[in-house]
């Protein structure tokens, strides 16, 4: 692109985003382009009161998406990053549980599955304004909302008092989303949130679950009775396997025959897992909650908020870390034992402040051995089941570098953070906003168009402690 088209382009983009303007500036030309692709995509991705992850394969509200959304629509768009988090929050049950998915009333039941009538969620989840699943995934949205309030100044002063509007409106509602995975999740009784299905972890079919699924009954009329619709808009070797498939609906009619009721969950349920990732996550929404508990006065909460992250970061370093291995691994609460598998869920305690040195220490070393690198894949590149397309077992997720970047800075490796950061930058430069990348040859894999990727996109354009980028491009 010429330089008198570009700067054309530019002003086409302003006129469509005229919050792009400000935040400009301390983009480096080359990545111009890029920011604008990316604010494209989100904008192409919203529907009048959310976003949805992609037009085609994800075409519902999805809840840490919404999250990772957020943190971009910062920078371009405030008003939009609000009414996200508000849109989601608007299906939250009133046993605090925020829903992975929240439904779109106007998007057909065929053009997802599993779709609203499938989850027949009971009486109790009450009256919410949007249907949704019965799951979760993990809590970032405290972390997101503190993003959009930290950015809210640079839109001006109605922006910044909007923001504390919002943020005292979310906060209840963000501390009962806590309560509710530190109290009705606890069900192996040692301080950390249980997963109950791998769709809980955003990291589906991730090799860390391997061992506890092998217990699950995998039944292939499941996928005669409700066919998958994945396969007819994504490539069959980047998703999840049918046998996977089948458990993972097996294991969401288990959970619905009990009414999604978390009592008894060990003894009943046949996936519980406590995964160093979303605890890792759930911590952080703790240190997030105390950040946004100061900003509206209220000190005593900000306080219990942070020694509940001092609390769930003992637990992860107590329950989950393995001596040996020198790194984090998922339990299965059913029989107590750890994954064998390195996936890199077991590196994203790194985001935690708290943790134990030697942990630190261990997962450096991990993620710089030949088994991770930056960016960071989704598995073990040395493991026999790594797996180059196929979606968490293997490629490259922008989300999960995002979280693992905070870690690094978190613990001061602003050279490796940056590193990291240039690095994913130019994946998504070279080969477009996809959903996941080939871990050898960066390729985009999954759908394009995907907002995280986008979103996160301009959050790492936007870092001001590192203007090199435009010179390693
Ligand atoms: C993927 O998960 C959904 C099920 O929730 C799917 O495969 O259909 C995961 O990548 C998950 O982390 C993500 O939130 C979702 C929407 O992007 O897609």
């Amino acid at each position: 692109m010429s330089g008198s088209h570009r700067a054309a382009q530019r002003k086409v983009d302003r006129q469509m985003h005229p919050d792009l303007s400000p935040t400009l500036p301390v983009i480096p030309e080359v990545c111009a382009e890029l920011w604008a692709s990316a604010a494209r995509v989100l904008d192409a991705n919203w529907v009048g009161d959310h976003t949805v992850p992609s037009r085609t394969l994800y075409p519902h509200q999805w809840s840490w998406d919404t999250a990772f959304t957020a943190i971009g629509l910062a920078y371009v768009n405030q008003p939009r990053a609000w009414r996200d988090l508000r849109s989601l929050f608007a299906a939250q049950w009133p046993d605090g549980r925020v829903p992975h998915i929240a439904f779109d009333p106007d998007t057909p039941e065929e053009a997802y599955f599993p779709g609203p009538r499938f989850w027949n969620v009971p009486a109790y989840a009450g009256r919410p304004a949007r249907s949704s699943t019965g799951l979760v995934q993990p809590p970032l949205h405290a972390l997101a909302a503190w993003e959009v309030y930290r950015h809210a100044a640079a839109h001006g002063a109605d922006a910044v008092q909007q923001a504390r509007i919002e943020l005292d409106r979310l906060y209840p509602r963000l501390v009962a989303q806590q309560e509710y995975l530190g109290d009705r999740r606890d069900a192996g009784g040692g301080g950390l949130a249980s997963i109950v299905h791998p769709w809980e972890s955003g990291l589906d079919d991730s090799p860390a679950w391997d061992e506890a699924l092998a217990a699950v009954p995998a039944d292939p009329g499941l996928l005669d009775r409700h066919p998958r619709r994945d396969l007819a808009l994504s490539d069959a070797a980047h998703r999840p396997t049918d046998t996977d498939h089948a458990r993972y609906v097996g294991l969401v009619l288990d959970y619905q025959a009990g009414e999604y009721s978390d009592t008894g969950l060990a003894e009943r349920h046949a996936f519980v897992v406590e995964c160093p990732g979303f605890n890792a996550v759930l911590a952080t929404a703790e240190l997030a909650l105390a950040q946004i508990a100061g900003v509206l006065g209220r000190p005593s909460e900000a306080r219990r908020h942070r020694e509940r992250a001092r609390d769930v970061t003992a637990a992860i370093g107590r329950r989950l870390w393995n001596p040996e291995t020198r790194t984090f691994h998922a339990r299965d609460v059913r029989t107590g034992r750890l994954s064998p598998a390195h996936c890199v869920s077991g590196l994203l305690p790194l985001m935690l402040p708290d943790l134990e040195p030697d942990q630190v220490d261990g997962i450096l070393a991990e993620l710089r051995s030949e088994r991770f690198g930056l960016p960071a894949p989704s598995h073990d590149r040395t493991a026999r089941e790594f797996d180059t397309h196929r979606y968490s077992r293997g490629p490259v997720w922008i989300n999960v570098n995002w979280l693992l970047r905070r870690g690094l800075l978190v613990h001061g490796r602003r050279d490796e953070a940056e590193e990291l950061r240039r690095r994913l930058v130019r994946l998504v430069h070279r080969n477009g906003h996809f959903e996941y990348f080939h871990p050898e040859e960066g390729g985009g894999l999954g759908t394009s168009a995907f907002s995280w990727t986008a979103a996160l996109c301009l959050d790492l354009l936007a870092d001001r402690s590192a203007p090199a980028y435009a010179r390693a491009a």
